[in-house]
């Protein structure tokens, strides 16, 4: 049979990426003799757009996964798909947790609530619907199927379906995987808690024994460029017997960087040195609330703002980077307790801070509490960084929250960069780091984007960087003596498959030019990465040093310049 399975990922604002789910389903469909077709939307097509995919794939059968800001696409797109009377089959977390709206609206045939692989395989292999356990229709619910209980059995995927090498390109050379399914805690506004309570009895939280996940990577490995992964479990250190195994195999087989979900409370700062150690360059926590009552009451996470404090201060002496999730707007918010998030945000300074406006998620306790209490105004977002609230909230009028989120997010800006700064001063290396001594003062000229400070790796090479958009021209004064400038040249890794060519790198003191080197990866394979330069020279009085960048040719497409590192070695009087 002829599978397409349809994935939107419309309005997100979480570009392209690698649905695990879908990807199950088509690896499960495929192995068990389907033909599959895959189409990851990432914007909505238009009804004739949308035939023309029906009329490429011939599907026997439209099976389409979304998440619940993404249903009102999905139900246009099933809308379209029954006009051409192909039976469609609805799946994921919110056809599971909100099975009743789905059927109401009546765009698809059945629904599949629960974990999808063998209900897809019964329904494409020809089993009466009626008789496919997890199956839905609009006069029968069937019986849940027991859970996936060795997630070994499952295929090991090469993801052939899906548009890798241009989703690992787009995520800069990162590639996701997962290392099980599920989590054990009890958060009011996640819908791991509905899962457990779908699957009541049965371990909802499982693991791939370290031979099977391996055997993916490698995989993954031999077929696409992969320069870092990305494991998007929802917490990775649950299990601790395959945290040890992997923290132990996995730098000696792969080596690469990676990155990884954390919860504050289950790790101690030993585990994040071994982690580190292991290649752990990222880690992404959740804070979600800085008032510890809203926190452990509304949202049902036990931990407290020391160990949160701990955690930040910890991950930055061991120089991992962290990203923190906050959530504004939960019931029983008021302008005291969004204060105390900020609060807490600007003290523990996360390198990245995503700042989201709370939504209800079906199955959750807390959407039930809103639907309860009447504070849920039912409106679909198609996410949930959004200008309106979910939900009505009794002692802070809608206009006064979302103007103190959207200031919340001007000053994640300036968190952020208060973070850069403090990690570099974990990092400072070099007597004079023209990073750490930049200011915007220092520039002197500057093409179509401002001068900044960022931090760029390649492989396992992360420095702290000047970033430039050619022409530029950095200047810094300087005190009579000998010294030494050292940095690294590149050109940023997000512009590499763009077009346009390369930059010049040039240093001048006094008018005297100290070097012309052109860096072009797009034209030239040895000027990937960084290129180190290192040049002595003598300042007889205080002078300037010049950082200057200019584009090779008229074409300046994605040509950002990177100095990495920058920085003088003093070695004595002039
Ligand atoms: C990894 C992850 C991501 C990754 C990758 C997304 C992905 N789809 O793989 C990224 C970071 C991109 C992401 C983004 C977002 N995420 Co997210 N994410 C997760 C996470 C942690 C794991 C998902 C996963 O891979 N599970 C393992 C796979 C195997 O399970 P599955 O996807 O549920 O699929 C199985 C079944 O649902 C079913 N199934 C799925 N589709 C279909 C279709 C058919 C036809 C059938 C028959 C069956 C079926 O079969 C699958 C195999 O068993 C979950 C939490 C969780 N534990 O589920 C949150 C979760 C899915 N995310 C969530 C949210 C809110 C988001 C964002 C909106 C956040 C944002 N920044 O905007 C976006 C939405 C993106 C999108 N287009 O949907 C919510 C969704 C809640 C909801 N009701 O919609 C969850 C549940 C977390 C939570 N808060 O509770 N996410
Ligand atoms: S710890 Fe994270 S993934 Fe687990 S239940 Fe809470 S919010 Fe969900």
């Amino acid at each position: 049979m002829h599978i397409l399975l349809t994935y939107p990922n419309i309005g997100t604002r979480n570009g392209p990426h690698y649905p695990h789910g879908v990807g199950s389903l088509a690896a499960a469909a495929t192995a068990a003799g389907h033909k599959v077709h895959v189409r990851l939307l990432e914007q909505m097509p238009d009804r004739e757009q949308w035939q023309a995919i029906l009329d490429e794939s011939q599907p026997d059968l439209h099976a389409c996964s979304f998440g619940s800001h993404q249903w009102p696409y999905a139900r246009e797109l099933m809308t379209w798909t029954r006009e051409d009377e192909i039976p469609t089959l609805a799946g994921g977390v919110h056809a599971t947790f909100a099975a009743e709206q789905v059927l109401a609206a009546d765009v698809c045939d059945w629904v599949c609530v629960g974990e999808g692989e063998d209900a897809l395989i019964d329904l494409a292999n020809g089993m009466k619907p009626r008789e496919i356990a997890n199956l839905r229709g609009y006069d029968f619910t069937n019986p849940p199927r027991p859970l996936i209980a060795d997630l070994d059995e499952l295929p090991v995927y090469g993801r052939r379906h899906f548009p890798m090498e241009e989703i690992t390109r787009v995520n800069g050379g990162e590639m996701t995987a997962l290392i099980g399914r599920g989590c054990p805690y009890p958060c009011t506004y996640c819908c791991n808690a509905a899962w457990r309570e779908l699957y009541r009895g049965q371990a909802w939280v499982r693991w791939r024994s370290l031979d099977h996940l391996f055997a993916e990577l490698d995989l993954l490995r031999s077929l696409y460029q992969v320069d870092s992964f990305y494991f998007e479990d929802d917490i990775f250190t649950l299990n601790r017997e395959f945290l040890d195994g992997f923290l132990e195999q996995y730098p000696r087989r792969f080596g690469v960087p990676f990155r990884a979900y954390l919860r504050i409370g289950s790790v101690e700062r030993d585990d994040l040195r071994r982690l580190r150690d292991a290649g752990l360059v990222m880690a992404n926590v959740g804070i979600e609330h800085g008032d510890e009552r809203m926190r452990v009451e509304v949202l049902g996470r036990k931990m407290d703002n020391e160990q949160i404090v701990d955690f930040f201060d910890w991950s930055r002496e061991l120089g991992i980077r962290t990203r923190a999730f906050h959530i504004v707007g939960v019931p029983g918010e008021t302008p005291a307790t969004l204060q105390a998030t900020r609060k807490l945000c600007r003290r523990v300074a996360p390198d990245e801070v995503q700042v989201s406006l709370f939504e209800p998620y079906p199955g959750t306790k807390l959407y039930r509490q809103c639907l309860e209490d009447g504070s849920f105004k039912g409106i679909e977002r198609d996410t949930y960084f959004d200008e309106q609230a979910a939900i009505t909230l009794v002692d802070f009028p809608e206009d006064e929250l979302i103007a103190t989120y959207h200031a919340f997010c001007d000053e994640a800006k300036e968190i952020e960069d208060h973070a850069f700064v403090l990690a570099l001063q974990y990092r400072r290396r070099g007597e004079i780091d023209l990073v750490a001594e930049w200011s915007p003062d220092c520039v002197q000229q500057m093409g179509a984007e401002p001068v900044a400070r960022k931090r760029v790796r390649f492989g396992n090479d992360e420095r702290f960087c000047l970033f430039t958009h050619p022409r530029s021209l950095i200047a810094y004064d300087i005190p009579p003596g000998r010294y030494r400038f050292r940095a690294g040249l590149a050109l940023d890794p997000i512009c590499l498959n763009w077009g346009g060519g390369g930059a010049r790198f040039l240093v001048q003191v006094d008018e005297q030019l100290l070097l012309d080197r052109m860096i072009d990866p797009k034209h030239n394979e040895q000027d990937m990465g960084w290129t180190d330069v290192d040049i002595s020279f003598t300042a007889t009085a205080p002078t300037t040093l010049r950082l200057l960048t200019q584009p090779e040719s008229d074409d300046l497409t994605a040509l950002w310049a990177l100095w990495g590192h920058p920085h003088l070695v003093w070695e004595g009087d002039a």
